[in-house]
């Protein structure tokens, strides 16, 4: 496997990072999660722009351009002769001294690994996932500001914890005010009367790219989007609610806390958003040569 690090293209076995990088010591540092259909990245600029986004938030100042970082993607899944996957994109704040200064370390550290994704078992995007509510809470964004994707996800790892020990296989994180952010990974939505409702993202969701192209294909399909505040009452009454995310995709929700959502079985309107999703990602995005 070829991983491209710091503007080269190197064996895995050569890929390596300081101990001394604070994204290792502190969790100082930002990333994406990309996926590639058919030899074409999937909302590449939107992934790199979310990228430099999170990186101007920490203060993290990117020695590569946005078209850069889009090239050495692209070079990366080529490299690698792949045609379908996942891509991991990491920015570290770089080796510096001990201690949390970060402007103590001179240069961040880039790598992109091409690879492939390991989605939830086949049975669940037939017959839906159940969920749990989780006690472990979303960040307020006085603490943590949870639009930034950064290396820091022990708050969504023990939250994962949670529901695996419930056997469940994700978690719904509600915010400081108990309103529903999202899932450990994915953004979560709920069909009510025809309508599709999904949590603001300043009620602690990460501006998921997938929760927008849901958003743009429920109005190119006439379905009315409504962003709102949701608790756990909007989820229990729901008519369907599925989970989104790149790794994820679309997949249904059938079940909450050992409650059933709608008929428990995934809906008419899920089911067609996970099919407008795959037409789109088979048919669009940026050819990697
Ligand atoms: N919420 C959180 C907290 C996420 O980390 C999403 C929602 C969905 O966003 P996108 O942009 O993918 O539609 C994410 C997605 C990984 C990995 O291993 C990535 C995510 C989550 C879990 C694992 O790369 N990010």
């Amino acid at each position: 496997m070829n991983i491209w690090l710091d503007g080269n293209l190197v064996e895995e076995s050569e890929a390596k990072i300081s101990v001394f990088d604070h994204g290792l010591l502190y969790g100082d540092g930002v990333f994406e999660g990309i996926r590639f259909y058919k030899g074409r990245v999937f909302r590449l600029e939107e992934h790199i722009t979310r990228l430099m986004d999170s990186a101007k938030a920490i203060v993290l100042s990117m020695p590569w351009t946005h078209e850069e970082i889009c090239r050495a993607t692209c070079e990366t899944v080529a490299a690698n002769g792949l045609s379908d996957g996942y891509i991991r994109l990491v920015v570290t704040r770089g080796a510096g001294e001990l201690g949390l200064n970060p402007y103590l370390c001179p240069k961040p550290s880039m790598f992109i690994i091409a690879s492939s994704i390991k989605l939830y078992p086949d049975e669940h995007y037939r017959n839906g996932l159940k969920i749990i509510t989780c006690a472990t809470r979303r960040p307020t964004p006085a603490a943590l500001m949870p639009q930034v994707k950064s290396l820091n996800y022990l708050n969504n790892i023990m939250a994962k914890v949670e529901a695996i020990q419930a056997n469940a296989l994700e978690a719904v994180m509600l915010n400081e005010q108990g309103y529903v952010a999202e899932c450990t990974g994915d953004n979560l939505f709920i069909m009510k009367k025809g309508e599709m409702h999904t949590p603001l993202i300043s009620d602690g969701a990460l501006d998921g790219i997938t929760r927008a192209v849901i958003i743009e294909l429920a109005e190119k399909l006439g379905v009315p989007v409504i962003e709102r505040s949701l608790n756990r009452y909007d989820i229990f009454t729901a008519d369907e609610c599925f989970l989104t995310g790149t790794a994820a995709e679309v997949i249904p929700v059938v079940e909450l806390d050992k409650r059933t959502i709608g008929d428990g079985r995934p809906g008419p309107f899920t089911q067609q958003f996970l099919g407008a999703y795959q037409e789109l990602v088979n048919s669009s995005g940026t050819p990697v040569r």
